[in-house]
């Protein structure tokens, strides 16, 4: 029995993720094209996907685990345990304006129309603070919307800030703090849970050893 765990095939969280899993001690053949790979010397199945697509797997049991972002889990709703912050890909999803709009408060947000990648977020958000507003959901280049007329503030990951700033835009609010973790499914066998309780232990020792 192998335990399976999903990675990003590509992206911010891809090479972490493969280093985290070398720092464990776990050897695994980094096919660059490949959907799928073992470890060599630890019972891990490896698939590669799509970042979006990891909480469903993990949820249909398609894969027993995963390392994703916060935010990529709590966007999609699916039935999965965060069981361990990673430490790496932080970030947080942030309200940002026109650099020239004279933001005070989250009320100025009331009947706007904000463009975001995270709609689920942003309306439970809107609702925390009985906001109302009109959200436009956009898949890539969210930053763009406010100068070509499509919205009046959006809601996107930000890290450094010079993708805004660049954009002439400023962030506003923080509505919420993300880094990636590893997500597991709600039914692990009892062979699938020793597994996973082994990685775990490996992975808070190379945590603690960083702190
Ligand atoms: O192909 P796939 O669907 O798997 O990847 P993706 O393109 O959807 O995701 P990817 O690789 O961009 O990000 C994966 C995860 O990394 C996200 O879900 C976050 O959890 C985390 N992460 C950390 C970030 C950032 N930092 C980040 N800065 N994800 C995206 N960004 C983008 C942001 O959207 C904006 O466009 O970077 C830009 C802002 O960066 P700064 O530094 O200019 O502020
Ligand atoms: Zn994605």
């Amino acid at each position: 029995m192998k335990l399976k765990i999903a990675i990003q095939k590509s992206g911010r969280l891809h090479d972490d993720s493969i280093k985290l899993l070398k720092e464990c001690g776990i050897d695994i053949n980094n096919g660059v094209n490949k959907l799928k790979t073992e470890a060599t010397n630890f019972p891990l199945e490896v698939f590669f996907l799509r970042d979006d697509d990891i909480p469903q797997y993990i949820e249909d049991g398609v894969a027993d685990i995963g390392i994703v972002g916060e935010n990529v889990v709590l966007e999609k709703q699916k039935q999965v345990n965060i069981v361990q912050k990673l430490g790496f890909g932080k970030c947080r999803l942030s309200m940002a304006v026109e650099k020239s709009v004279d933001y005070t408060s989250v009320k100025d947000l009331q009947n706007k129309r904000i463009a975001t990648s995270y709609p689920v977020i942003v309306e439970d958000f809107l609702k925390r603070n009985g906001i109302t507003a009109e959200i436009h959901e956009i898949s890539g280049s969210v930053e763009i919307a406010p100068g070509i007329g499509l919205a009046d503030a959006i809601c996107d990951l930000v890290s450094s800030g010079s993708t805004l700033f660049m954009n002439g835009l400023k962030e506003v609010e923080t509505v919420l703090k993300s880094e990636a973790v590893l997500a597991a499914c709600h039914q692990l066998t009892a062979e699938q849970q020793v597994l996973l309780d082994k990685l775990l232990f490996r992975i808070q020792a190379v945590r603690k050893a960083k702190n």
